[in-house]
């Protein structure tokens, strides 16, 4: 029988993936390489939607590239490419926005959220459709599943909405993916203000992790992140929004659950738990920080890597665009 395909994507906003990525999505994205049959992509069309300087966009899709690989994706079995290498996403995408409400597109909270820093009004379109091309980019695929953190979740729901619609209005085209989500990091939280998600462009730097950052600043980070009045180490989300984060972590870095760390740090105060909680996070990242760097030191190769993944991602997405050409009743080019 034929695996199950899954999909997912990573947008290149940052000179790192942060602590939040690597659990909720790039972690998980390894693991079931090993199941699945794997399409992950770095999203530089998603990027864009924000304003972006050309030589930036190209640095970072080229760094979360190599950390996708660095962090264990293998080229062999999953395919890693570069979404606007593959030309079929916006087309998709134009035919998705035409079958979308405003009304509909109007609801969805990340644009809310994203628009707010700029002014709605001053917000590009592309913020606002960005949900459509996400749609497009995981139906493009035939996905089954497709592994996000808590924040995708209404966007993966739109997918589904747009996907049902087509196939009921041009007839069965597009599979339904499922959401994946692992309950216990699907929001890593800001070390600054626990009860905001850890974020590229919204986490200040003293908030946020990242993967290719030196163990020095990360112990630091860690040892100053915003812990809760008292001094003992509970998961009290609603209390110790500071705590209970840290512990979300140590416990998905070490495989050891909740229950059990908390009877280890029973009567030791924060100050251990943290130190062990830094080393945890250290002994994580380095391995992938040195990989990186060994591949962005080639970039040819890199570059070979991509365009390998990006020929097998095309041939996938020209077989569903053809189809949906078809449906759509746009005339063949003889
Ligand atoms: N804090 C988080 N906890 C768990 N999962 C997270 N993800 C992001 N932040 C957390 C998951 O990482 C994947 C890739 O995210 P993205 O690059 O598409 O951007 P995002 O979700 O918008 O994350 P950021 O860091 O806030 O990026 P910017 O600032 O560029 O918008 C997704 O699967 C996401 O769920």
């Amino acid at each position: 029988m034929a695996r199950p395909r899954v999909l997912s994507g990573i947008q290149p906003t940052a000179d790192s993936f942060h602590l939040g990525n690597y659990l909720g999505a790039v972690r998980q994205w390894v693991t079931l390489q090993e199941t699945h049959d794997a399409f992950y992509c770095v999203v530089d069309l998603h990027a864009i939607t924000v304003p972006t300087e050309p030589a930036a966009l190209r640095r970072r899709s080229r760094v979360a590239a190599a950390q996708l690989f660095a962090a264990g994706l293998d080229p062999e079995r999953s395919t890693v490419f570069v979404q606007s290498h593959v030309r079929e996403h916006t087309e998709l995408a134009w035919v998705l926005i035409c079958l979308t409400g405003m009304g509909e597109a109007g609801r969805m909270t990340q644009f809310k959220d994203k628009s707010a820093k700029f002014g709605e009004s001053a917000a590009s379109v592309g913020l606002f459709t960005y949900p459509i091309l996400q749609a497009a980019d995981i139906l493009l695929y035939q996905a089954n599943r497709v592994p996000v953190g808590a924040d995708q979740k209404q966007h993966l729901e739109l997918t589904r909405d747009l996907g049902q619609r087509f196939n009921h209005r041009f007839g069965d085209t597009f599979t339904l993916p499922e959401p994946y989500i692992l309950k216990e990091v699907e929001k890593i939280t800001d070390l600054q203000d626990p009860t905001a998600k850890m974020s590229k462009s919204s986490s200040s730097p003293a908030g946020i992790l990242d993967v290719l950052e030196q163990p020095g600043p990360l112990r630091k980070k860690i040892m100053r992140a915003v812990t809760d009045t008292g001094s003992e180490v509970l998961f009290d989300e609603e209390n110790k929004p500071g705590i209970s984060n840290l512990l979300r972590i140590q416990s998905a870095l070490t495989a050891t659950p909740i229950p059990d760390l908390v009877a280890r740090y029973a009567g030791q105060g924060y100050g251990t738990f943290k130190k062990d909680v830094a080393e945890a996070v250290v002994d994580a990242f380095a391995p992938i920080r040195e990989r990186t760097e060994k591949l962005l030191s080639d970039e040819k190769e890199l570059d070979r890597l991509l365009a390998i993944g990006a020929e097998r991602a095309s041939a996938v997405a020209k077989q569903t665009m053809a189809e949906v050409r078809d449906r759509i009743g746009f005339l063949p080019k003889h």
